[in-house]
């Protein structure tokens, strides 16, 4: 399919490493991914659901052992250790490739190998990149014909350029004690192997689009990061655009397709969603910083997504969607999942493919079970999505799950600040993630599991960019997870966040008074609006505004044992604005 020399020796040497039976190039036509699906649905790999009630969706299943991203797995691969930093694993890349070139080795064989030529961003945009993903799964296959923009129009578009990021995937024998998500930045290059699981498998989502991404980014002047961008579209038809990071399973793609409650709605505000898990950020050439979501869909968790949470994810599952590790209702052929509605299916597999019984107390679909859906079939994709130029930033939101320390939302003073605010982002773990479950740990700009270089370099980074950018987008820090004595969550979240949001938005255009607070600005409790809202009044919103001293105060304990992990790559200033809220928090 092209006569690129770079691709095609890089081909020919996995290959001779991997020894499938036959090589398909993927050209990204109709034809093509219909006879891939007929394949994979006589495989046994996919089956179809109902073509009336979910037209073009399929159902999936992985090995019971291969249901989320394996972080202790993941590496990165750079010459020198302190270049990935101390919260990467890390491998010489030379001993790694010798390590998965034999596991590699012949792992292709009685398989097909599929070349997958993609675009992350619009095929030949100014911030596009590609990649090619060798795999010998149609599930793969099938997925990344959702994420990403893929085929002939990609391949293409790299012309005799050495300029893409070379991917290997192969499922192996889906064994996890040889299971490796590798990724060599120096190279280009990421190798997973013994996976059949998206986050590990997509190489264009977090491999790329993130960690590889992030390293190119802090190279060329420019950011990769793990943020949802959303416009919010005012009476008077006027978008403004937030991108926002969140650690996994925090709400994000709730957020990213909000539905504004239904005072905003009637008064004819409207929220787009452009992305619901990265964000590609360039200064343009106006000076203000712009944002791409670089994904062609959403690789969504299912379970909580239902008419209330997310009806606009819902809608966008409705047709031409992948479903994986969901609860199978065999009386209809349709998917389920714990959160979807009361009704349970009576006749039903689980994710395992077992016969399920809804009363048995067990979980029918696995808690990250997920649905990969096309972004143009969400009812709220923004205009802007297949904008080439992107869209521009007014604000950056960092968040977390914390249950007493954040208030419901503050600002940063300036940048700095700002970046010493997402730098000491925090969350109760979930389950996106293999190892335990509701433990908190530290998660800078929601980039923990994903930044592939040094993480107190990357940190300098934001603060180099924010030198380069002359309209500098504000920098705020919400928190929707605040809980009363009972435990219970206080801020009723989903829609009602837009209120919040409509705060950052007037602080942005100075339409908004703040109070100064020792950690930064937060709003007067008479800024957010209540209206429409039961049980939450300006007292309730007094409360989840609090900024408690002596709970702060351990905090900063914690941020300080957290910069000591990373060492001295942590840049001077962001060391300053620690030294800064301490004396704050000390004062009378
Ligand atoms: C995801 C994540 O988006 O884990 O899947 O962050
Ligand atoms: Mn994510």
């Amino acid at each position: 399919m092209t006569s690129n020399k770079f691709v095609n020796t890089w081909i020919e040497e996995m290959k001779a490493l991997t020894t499938p039976d036959s090589v398909v190039w993927i050209d990204g036509s109709e034809a093509q991914i219909e006879a891939l699906t007929q394949q994979s649905l006589a495989a046994g790999e996919l089956q179809k659901l109902n073509g009336e009630k979910l037209p073009n969706c399929y159902i999936h299943r992985t090995a019971v052992n291969d249901v989320a991203r394996v972080e202790h797995r993941t590496f990165i691969c750079t010459r020198k250790k302190e270049d990935a930093g101390p919260t990467n694993n890390w491998m010489d890349p030379a001993e790694c490739y010798e390590k998965l070139r034999k596991l590699y080795k012949g792992s292709m064989k009685g398989r097909t190998m599929y070349v997958i030529p993609y675009s992350m961003g619009i095929v030949g945009s100014e911030f596009a990149k590609i990649g090619i993903e060798l795999t010998d799964s149609i599930y793969v296959v099938l997925n990344m014909n959702i994420m990403t923009r893929i085929g002939k129009t990609v391949i293409d578009s790299l012309g005799d350029q050495s300029d893409f990021v070379k991917g290997l995937h192969s499922k192996a024998d889906i064994d996890e004690e040889n299971r490796y998500i590798c990724h060599f930045p120096e190279d280009n290059t990421i190798w997973s192997i013994n996976s059949g699981y998206g986050g590990n498998v997509l190489l264009g989502k977090k491999c790329f689009a993130l960690r590889i991404a992030s390293f190119l980014g802090r190279n060329e002047g420019w950011m990769a990061e793990h943020m949802l961008i959303l416009g919010i579209e005012n009476p008077q038809g006027e978008i403004k655009y937030i991108a926002a990071a969140f650690p996994s399973a925090c709400g994000k793609t709730n957020l990213a397709m909000l539905i504004p409650p239904e005072i905003y709605r009637k008064k004819g505000y409207k929220v787009w969603c452009v992305g619901d898990d990265i964000a590609w950020l360039r200064i343009g050439p106006d000076g203000r910083l712009w944002a791409v979501n670089p994904e062609n869909g959403f690789f969504g968790v299912a379970p909580g997504t239902n008419e209330k949470s997310n009806p606009n994810a819902l809608a966008a599952t409705k047709r031409d969607t992948i479903f994986t590790n969901v609860v199978h209702n065999l009386d209809d052929n349709t998917v389920w999942w714990e959160g979807l509605d009361k009704n349970p299916p009576k006749n039903a597999l689980n994710w395992k493919g077992e016969k399920w019984d809804p009363d048995s107390g067990e979980k029918g679909a696995h808690p990250n079970s997920r649905f990969t859906s096309k972004a143009i079939n969400c009812p709220c994709i923004s205009p802007e999505f297949n904008n080439p130029n992107g869209v521009p930033i007014s604000a950056l939101v960092f968040g977390g799950r914390r249950a007493k320390t954040a208030p419901l939302v503050y600002q940063s003073t300036d940048w700095q600040h700002g970046v010493f605010v997402g730098s000491i982002m925090a969350s109760e773990t979930t389950a996106a993630a293999a190892g335990a479950v509701g433990v908190v740990r530290r998660d800078p700009m929601a980039m923990l599991p994903f930044c592939g270089y040094n993480m107190g370099e990357y940190f300098g980074h934001w603060l180099e960019m924010g030198k380069k950018i002359k309209k500098l987008p504000k920098i705020f820090n919400v928190n929707w997870f605040r809980t009363d004595e009972a435990g219970d969550f206080i801020w009723p979240g989903f829609g009602d966040n837009m209120r919040v949001l409509l705060w950052i938005l007037d602080r942005c255009e100075d339409k908004a008074d703040a109070v100064r607070t020792p950690i930064g600005y937060v709003p007067d409790p008479k800024d957010i609006n209540t209206e429409g809202l039961e049980g939450v009044t300006e007292a309730t919103v007094k409360e989840l505004l609090t900024v408690d001293k002596d709970v702060w105060k351990q905090e900063a304990a914690g941020i300080k044992e957290f910069y000591a992990s990373i060492g001295d790559t942590i840049p001077k200033e962001l060391h300053a604005e620690l030294d800064q809220l301490q004396k704050n928090l000390d004062a009378k």
